[in-house]
């Protein structure tokens, strides 16, 4: 992780526009402190892209990018917007806004530089590819997949660098490490499933229950996050040898379908949720 640290603050310094990918369903939750710290030590303007928006809330969306782009960090030289990699039509604005961020730049003399930073498994090769419309970088469902930076041309005036996804060392918020996992950005065994799945369930139970109960069909009555492991154990008829529910193979299912979108959309925290959490973090430390 180091070697892959020094290589982006090297890499940071030849970059015009940092292009930063997010996970629309947890933009500050899946935003990594140390991509902030190097790209603010260099200057460097910033696209935050909130990407897999077909898998979030367009609500919550919609209130994250206010956020973002209302905020003092629109002055300093950040615009956040919200796409999916997988919509070419989406995909057909990165450059331009880049090119707002970085006007300065973009010819044959001085082409645009960006570079392409964030977690693991939140769609930065995807993005590449659908940017130069074939596939020049190796995509996958899990993390880690990219392993080393990759340079590509962009046209005679622009240039694009994809880099590994970067976790930071220490998560400060637990919350925040469960939903990075939910979401993929941990790989399996790093958190045991059953943990994440349940706090998972706690968030829908609060504010998703309508889509729970439609796509498994029990009672949302009193139910918490437990409960909601072990009622999808149930109704699809997860049994250990012994009898027991299979709470492992239920907490896999749900998060599955979190992740590939079929329980419907969902953002698991939104401004006031971030607010708040971080407020109580505040009361904590005094
Ligand atoms: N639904 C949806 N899936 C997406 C989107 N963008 C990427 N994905 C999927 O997310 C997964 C990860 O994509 P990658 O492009 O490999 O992610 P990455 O950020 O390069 O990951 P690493 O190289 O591991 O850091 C793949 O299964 C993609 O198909 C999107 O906008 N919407
Ligand atoms: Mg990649």
């Amino acid at each position: 992780m180091t070697l892959a640290r020094k290589k982006a603050a090297e890499t940071m310094a030849l970059t015009d526009v940092v292009i930063e990918v997010l996970d629309a369903r947890l933009p500050e939750a899946s935003r990594n402190p140390m991509i902030e710290e190097l790209r603010l030590h260099r200057q460097r303007p910033c696209l935050k892209i909130l990407n897999k928006a077909d898998l979030a809330d367009p609500r919550t969306t919609a209130a994250w990018l206010a956020f973002y782009n209302s905020s003092d960090q629109a002055k300093a030289g950040v615009k956040a917007v919200a796409l999916s990699c997988k919509k070419a039509s989406d995909v057909a604005k990165v450059t331009g806004l880049c090119q707002l961020l970085a006007a300065h730049r973009g010819t044959h003399l001085k082409p645009l530089r960006m570079m392409i930073m964030g977690i693991p498994n939140v769609g930065k090769s995807t993005l590449i590819n659908a940017l130069l419309k074939r596939r020049v970088a190796k995509v996958g469902d899990e993390p880690a997949v990219t392993k080393a930076q990759q340079r590509v041309e962009l046209g005679p005036t622009m240039t694009l660098v994809d880099t590994p996804g970067m976790l930071w060392p220490k998560i400060e918020c637990p919350s925040d490490g469960l939903m990075l996992a939910a979401s993929h950005a941990v790989g399996r065994n790093a958190i045991i499933d059953e943990e994440v799945a349940t706090f998972l369930a706690d968030v829908l139970v609060d504010r998703y229950p309508a889509l729970l109960a439609a796509r498994y069909g029990f009672d949302m009555d009193g139910i918490d996050g437990v409960g909601v492991v072990a009622a999808v154990a149930k109704r699809r008829g997860y049994v250990l040898k012994g009898g027991e529910p299979d709470l492992e193979k239920a907490a896999l299912t749900l998060l599955q379908d979190y992740r590939s979108g079929v329980l419907g959309r969902i953002s698991l925290e939104t401004p006031q949720s971030r607010k708040l959490m971080l407020r109580a973090r505040e009361e904590e430390d005094v």
